[in-house]
């Protein structure tokens, strides 16, 4: 088992925003190093699948939309202590109690619009990223 990877989307009011860039340097200059990059776009059934874990909650509908309107960027980051060390680095799911510095508290908007996804365990990082690339593609 794989213990030094964790999964991220950069979502789509990030790379609307302009954000792409500047979010990457920040997650290569914390020491992360990418072995999978890409742009792409969720469907409906794609957003479905990654969130069922929260397909009963209130949120869920707002959510796939949010996540299904405008192309993302999907990574595959190593490090050590990658999963815990990079929410870290993003802050807290509400942009409003993130820590100073930390990418959500510079690039998200809100709670449902929050920049950037990053996994919450090594179990869920390894079918994350399982979900959005082949073995060919991942470096
Ligand atoms: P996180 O692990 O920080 O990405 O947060 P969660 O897995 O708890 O939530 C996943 C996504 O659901 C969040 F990024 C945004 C959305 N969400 C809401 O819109 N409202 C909520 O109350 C909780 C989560």
């Amino acid at each position: 088992m794989t213990t030094n990877r964790t999964f991220t989307m950069i979502k789509p009011d990030a790379v609307e925003n302009g954000h792409t860039g500047a979010i990457l340097e920040k997650i290569t200059a914390a020491g992360f190093r990418i072995v999978a990059l890409k742009k792409t776009q969720l469907s409906k059934a794609d957003a479905e699948t990654f969130y069922s874990v929260h397909n009963e909650r209130p949120f869920f509908g707002e959510l796939v939309e949010f996540m299904t309107r405008g192309p993302i960027i999907a990574a595959i980051l190593e490090k050590d202590n990658a999963v815990n060390d990079f929410r870290t680095l993003i802050g807290s799911t509400n942009p409003a109690d993130a820590a100073e510095g930390t990418i959500r508290k510079l690039y998200a908007t809100s709670m449902g619009e929050n920049a950037v996804h990053g996994s919450d365990s090594d179990e869920n990082a390894a079918i994350e990223g399982a979900f959005h690339f082949s073995g060919r593609e991942i470096f």
